[in-house]
């Protein structure tokens, strides 16, 4: 058999050595605990980079090194939990990406077979890329965004005190403020929180070593006043000894594990390509090595085809374009028109780990006197960007995840109160292709919109990679805090009716102004950003079928367009569609703006209503937000328009 079909080539529930009871008052392992030890940590090892592959070979993605890495401490711990009921046995893991480790402790405590580990990230496998406790059998615990684990783990542990709380953690994670807080709190309450660190000098955008220099994890938490060991987390007996010392301090301890990324596997050993997944290549060379045929892994992992929705739509190209990248090139087009002393006293762009993710990489590469490389620190990075704002002629440029809009509320109101020129770029918006699932869905980005009546906030969504660039262009110098949304999935142009670009060369961007696509008497359909190519396929098709149906995009999501709502509002429906929370987006608003202006057409709204279902071309039809989901008029029979 092959591909995923096979059975799980490795034996992992035969050959796991159970039982090895570890005394952690005893700081030497016995020869046959250590060897022990080593033949669990090659075995877990060998079966995470193989099915870690499993999301290369499917092109989802995956992240192998971290959870590779880890595999001594969590084998530690795994006897641990065995040999005592002193501890909280759950292996909590404040980076969240490392979710390989948790699975396959599901698969070995018999909750999910282990053949199910080679629909890794597949969608609707139950297996997506960070943990969602009560999706996953066996899994304990949700994580995902770095520095939210340790301060929640503060509070397992206020509620166990008579337990000791391990946390996986790592350079990545440490580097959020939340951690600061959480050491300062279990230092002060003395909580009986083990962390063990794993401090690989690797994160996505490069090196802490380089990019974040000064910053040094063991005399950070000695600073906070916790118990420090500094070992060697690739010698088992050095690591050992760490977890006595801890274990024995009563009151918060960490073991800081120095090793390389992804230690031992050929062509991701120490470097940033060993934070995400392991090229299928790679881990057939890796397994053959360790001693297992090549057919065992080659049979699976090129046999697994990449999925992707065929499916054509009407009214924009063949060609797609990402606009999260499109993003980064419009800056520095507009940084271009600038001198190289001009471009640095006037603008600062921050990153935030995620350069090459975000778009910001090629403002990196060609504007590098702008440029920033930063931590994993959305708060204090976005602050910065405002402090530089703060300077009327000045503009900060910050840039992360739309998931972690979230994060930065409080500063950004603080910035607006500032009056702060910054321009914010929240990438990986909505839910498009998110294979690392709930947790990273961008869609409360109405929460940026939080100023009082009083104030403007301009919350910007193009349509496509032609309209990111005239947004770029038309509010790169406006002032006060502007927001910028973008989608990890590429997106195809918009096409007007005559086949020609509907953002082309003669099109300028006006700020507030909603966009008529098409015209329509029987009512309309109001989308942005990466829903208006799929709204705008839905209506040409009801048009096809007779029903004249009108289509609007609204760039600016949060300003009322007067014109445009009063001619829509008369019409008999408007239909809001879009990726952003069903509960808190466009939508959850639009009702009102037409109710104030007596304006009382049927209503309805559709947009992200439930947890993700990994994958990547899935979550859009899992949402119900494709055309194609519905049938045979798109958009129309939604139950709120009954
Ligand atoms: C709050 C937050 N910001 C950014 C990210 C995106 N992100 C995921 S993993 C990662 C780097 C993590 O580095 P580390 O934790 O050291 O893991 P390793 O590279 O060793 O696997 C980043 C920036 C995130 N998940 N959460």
């Amino acid at each position: 058999m092959a591909g995923t079909n096979s059975e799980f080539p490795i034996d992992v529930q035969g050959k796991f050595k159970r039982g090895l009871k570890l005394d952690p008052t005893n700081p030497k392992l016995s020869a046959a605990q250590k060897s022990g030890l080593q033949s669990n940590i090659e075995l877990f090892r060998d079966a995470i980079v193989l099915f870690t592959a499993t999301g290369a070979a499917r092109g989802v993605s995956g992240h192998t090194g971290g959870a590779f890495d880890t595999v001594p401490e969590v084998n530690i711990l795994l006897s641990l939990f065995e040999s005592s009921s002193e501890y909280v046995p759950i292996l909590f893991d404040e980076a969240g990406h490392r979710v390989a480790t948790q699975y396959l402790v599901s698969a070995l405590e018999g909750h999910i077979p282990f053949e199910q580990l080679l629909h890794y990230r597949e969608a609707n496998s139950k297996l997506p890329g960070h943990p969602e406790l009560g999706l996953t059998p066996g899994v304990k615990f949700s994580s995902g965004r770095l520095g939210h684990v340790w301060p929640w783990v503060n509070g397992v542990a206020l509620a166990n005190k008579d337990k000791t709380v391990f946390l996986l953690g790592s350079d990545g994670s440490q580097q959020e403020g939340n951690d600061a807080e959480a050491a300062r709190l279990a230092v002060a309450q003395n909580l009986n929180v083990k962390l063990i660190i794993d401090d690989n000098d690797v994160t996505i955008a490069g090196h802490p070593s380089e990019y974040l220099k000064g910053y040094n994890i063991g005399q950070t938490l000695a600073g906070h006043g916790l118990k420090v060991v500094t070992v060697n987390g690739e010698n088992i007996e050095e690591l050992w000894k760490g977890f006595v010392e801890i274990i024995a301090h009563k009151g918060p301890a960490a073991i800081v594990c120095k090793r390389k990324m992804a230690p031992g596997v050929a062509g991701i050993e120490g470097s940033t390509h060993g934070h995400d997944v392991i090229p299928v290549k790679n881990a057939i060379a890796y397994l053959t090595s360790r001693g297992y045929p090549e057919s065992l892994s080659a049979d699976i992992l090129n046999n697994i085809k990449p999925y992707a929705l065929p499916y054509l739509y009407i009214g924009s190209t063949k060609e797609n374009a990402a606009t999260r990248v499109q993003f980064g090139e419009s800056v520095v087009k507009v940084l271009d028109t600038l001198s190289k002393e001009e471009a640095a006293k006037k603008v600062m762009v921050i990153d935030s780990d995620l350069e090459g993710s975000t778009g910001l990489k090629v403002i990196h590469q060609k504007h590098p006197e702008v440029f920033v490389p930063s931590g994993i620190m959305e708060r204090g990075n976005f602050s910065a960007a405002a402090g530089f704002g703060f300077d009327k002629d000045k503009y900060g440029v910050f840039s992360t995840f739309g998931a972690f809009l979230e994060m930065i509320i409080s500063e950004l109101t603080m910035a607006r109160l500032n009056f702060c020129n910054v321009l914010c770029h929240f990438s990986h918006s909505g839910v498009d292709e998110m294979a690392d699932n709930t947790c990273h869905f961008g869609i409360n980005h109405f929460f940026a919109d939080n100023g009082l009546a009083d104030t403007q906030s301009f919350l910007y969504w193009p349509a496509d990679a032609a309209q990111m660039d005239a947004i770029v262009k038309r509010v790169f110098f406006d002032k006060g805090v502007r927001f910028i949304f973008s989608t990890r999935s590429k997106t195809p142009y918009i096409l007007k009716e005559d086949g020609s670009r509907f953002f082309g060369d003669d099109y300028e961007f006006v700020p507030g102004k909603d966009e008529t696509i098409i015209e329509g008497k029987a009512g309309y359909v109001v989308a942005f950003g990466d829903m208006l190519y799929r709204s705008w396929d839905a209506v040409l098709r009801c048009r096809q079928e007779g029903l004249d149906v009108g289509l609007i995009n609204k760039p600016t999501l949060n300003l009322v367009d007067e014109q445009t709502i009063r001619k829509i509002g008369a019409s008999p429906f408007v239909l809001v569609v879009e990726s952003l929370n069903q509960k808190t987006g466009l939508g959850s608003k639009f009702g009102t703006w037409l109710l104030e202006r007596q304006l009382t057409p049927k209503f309805g709204y559709m947009g992200t209503n439930k947890e993700g279902c990994g994958g990547l071309t899935e979550q859009i039809p899992h949402q119900g937000l494709d055309p194609q989901c519905q049938s045979p008029l798109p958009l129309l029979p939604h139950p709120q328009l009954e």
